[in-house]
């Protein structure tokens, strides 16, 4: 049994209350370790300790900063197998994915902020011969960083970066159904000589150890990535301490295809925006809408394609589609099929966990559920209103480009969109009229870090990302110097 413990002041130390919660491995049911069951009492203590380091750390160099963040990021590197392999087992997801996707990412975080402090400018507004206003950009204090579990190490070190680049400190708190990259990282932090108290991770639950951290008196800054309906009680929380929030939430993402698409290139990358990280991404176009005339060719090769996807153990390395991060999750995404087959949808492909004898032995109790498309629902329906955060997409047929930024637009989410088409003038029409902080044209899923992401509506409040991190865990203070008369 693998214990993992929190990171408070440099040091590994178990909750006051000394207790314990089950960390369960996905692919097998099974529990395989054990993290810090904290409380209010935890945070205090790492809140005490990120306050105490903040003069030095604040007062750091941010060349000095950079070299601690760029060693953080060299050792991701260097342990990326063993840290991909610790992310496959926590959430479930194939090894090849976090190999491939979320421990790079992670690095590429860190490099990124690590040199974008080295160039950040500031402005200045002269007034005449008689003024000069200049913009001091200063870290806020102690940030209150709280991360899901479909993106552990990926979404964590997205806040952890710019939050100490800038010369904040942090209490940083992992989802607890995902602790074990967080424990991993506390490590290679340690070991790039990270100051002590710099970086604390307080691992719990999230309405026990979230809720303390948000609205503990000296966190002036929370980041948040997660579900909308968290991320209501976080507001809700924080807004009467006036503290600086970022929230990125749930998303219900259209993928609109057009008639004229580059139709090969559309059913392949569906296929991955549907279902990659088994659908557990607040990015996945989870509505397809597609112009009638091509609806049912698209979703005969969706579903042909969506067939073939290996269902395996996370830890082989041909396997494409994991496991669900928990028995919660697997029946919150069984419970949705069922509902739309009550209303009368039709299960193209999927719609049933994989039969046991379609599984390599080891994995026959793991939260497994096949990629399902289901087509025949209207767009007000619940399958298409409500964020369902798995393998699941639902196809929809439109008759006009109006009609489908109507149906893209109709939902309480604004995280993301695709779209599909070759017609350019249309591709940057319709991207202005959807409602969504981050649209792909005949892509999906190409980031650059420099970009401002976000979510519009329920998908969440802020950006992060490039200067607007930046600008997001720091303080703009304007100073006006006079040298002369008016
Ligand atoms: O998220 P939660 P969960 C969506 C998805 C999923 C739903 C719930 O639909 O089914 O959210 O997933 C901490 N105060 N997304 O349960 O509950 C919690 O411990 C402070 C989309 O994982 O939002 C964890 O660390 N913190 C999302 C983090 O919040 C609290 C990715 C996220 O947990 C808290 C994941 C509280 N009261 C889920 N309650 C995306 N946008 O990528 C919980 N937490």
């Amino acid at each position: 049994m693998q214990q993992i413990l929190n990171y408070v002041d440099g040091r590994w130390v178990e909750a006051r209350s000394q207790t314990w919660l089950d960390v369960f491995e996905p692919a097998t049911g099974r529990v395989y370790a054990c993290a810090p069951d904290s409380g209010p009492e935890d945070i205090d203590v790492a809140v005490v300790a990120a306050r105490r380091a903040f003069p030095l750390w604040s007062n750091t160099p941010a060349a000095e900063r950079s070299q601690i963040l760029l060693r953080i990021a060299d050792l991701i590197d260097v342990h990326r197998e063993r840290l991909a392999r610790a992310e496959s087992i926590d959430t479930g997801k194939p090894i090849t994915l976090a190999r491939g996707l979320d421990i790079p990412r992670a690095a590429s975080n860190f490099r990124f902020f690590a040199t974008a402090i080295l160039h950040a400018a500031s402005e200045s507004h002269a007034m005449g011969n008689t003024a000069l206003n200049y913009t001091l950009r200063q870290p806020r204090g102690v940030a209150g960083l709280i991360s899901p579990w479909n993106l552990p190490l990926y979404l964590f070190t997205w806040k952890i970066a710019p939050a100490l680049a800038t010369g904040n400190t942090a209490v940083g708190k992992p989802s607890e159904l995902t602790p074990m990259t967080a424990h991993l990282l506390a490590e290679l932090c340690h070991e790039a000589g990270l100051p002590a108290g710099v970086l604390n991770i307080v691992h719990g639950y999230g309405a026990r150890v979230g809720a303390a951290l948000t609205a503990h008196r000296d966190v002036s800054t929370i980041s948040f990535t997660g579900g909308t309906q968290t991320g209501r009680v976080i507001a809700a929380a924080a807004a009467p301490l006036f503290k600086k929030l970022s929230l990125e939430l749930g998303g219900k993402n259209a993928n609109v295809v057009f008639a004229d698409a580059p139709f090969a290139e559309a059913v392949t990358t569906s296929v991955r925006s549907s279902f990659a990280n088994q659908g557990q991404i607040c990015l996945c176009g989870s509505r397809i809408l597609v112009e009638e005339t091509l609806h049912d060719a698209f979703v005969t090769q969706l579903a042909n394609r969506t067939r073939a996807i290996h269902i395996g153990d996370p830890l082989s390395e041909d396997a494409e589609h994991g496991a669900l991060v928990s028995e919660a999750q697997l029946q919150k995404v069984s419970a949705y099929v069922e509902l739309a087959r009550g209303e009368g949808g039709q299960i193209v492909c999927g719609g049933r966990a994989p039969a046991a004898h379609a599984l390599p032995e080891r994995v026959r109790r793991g939260y497994y559920y096949e990629p399902t498309v289901i087509t025949g629902l209207a767009a007000a329906s619940r399958l298409n209103q409500e964020e369902i955060f798995g393998p699941v997409v639902t196809v929809i047929p439109f008759r006009s480009e109006a009609e489908a930024i109507e149906i893209a637009n109709g939902t309480p989410y604004g995280l993301s969109a695709s779209l599909w088409t070759s017609d350019l003038a249309r591709a940057h029409r319709v991207a202005g009229a959807l409602a969504a902080g981050t649209i792909w044209i005949n892509t999906w899923m190409l980031r650059d870090l420099r970009v401002p992401f976000g979510g519009m509506k329920q998908s969440g409040v802020g950006r992060e990302g490039g200067v607007d991190s930046l600008h997001f865990f720091t303080e703009a203070k304007n100073v006006c110097v006079q040298f002369a008369p008016p």
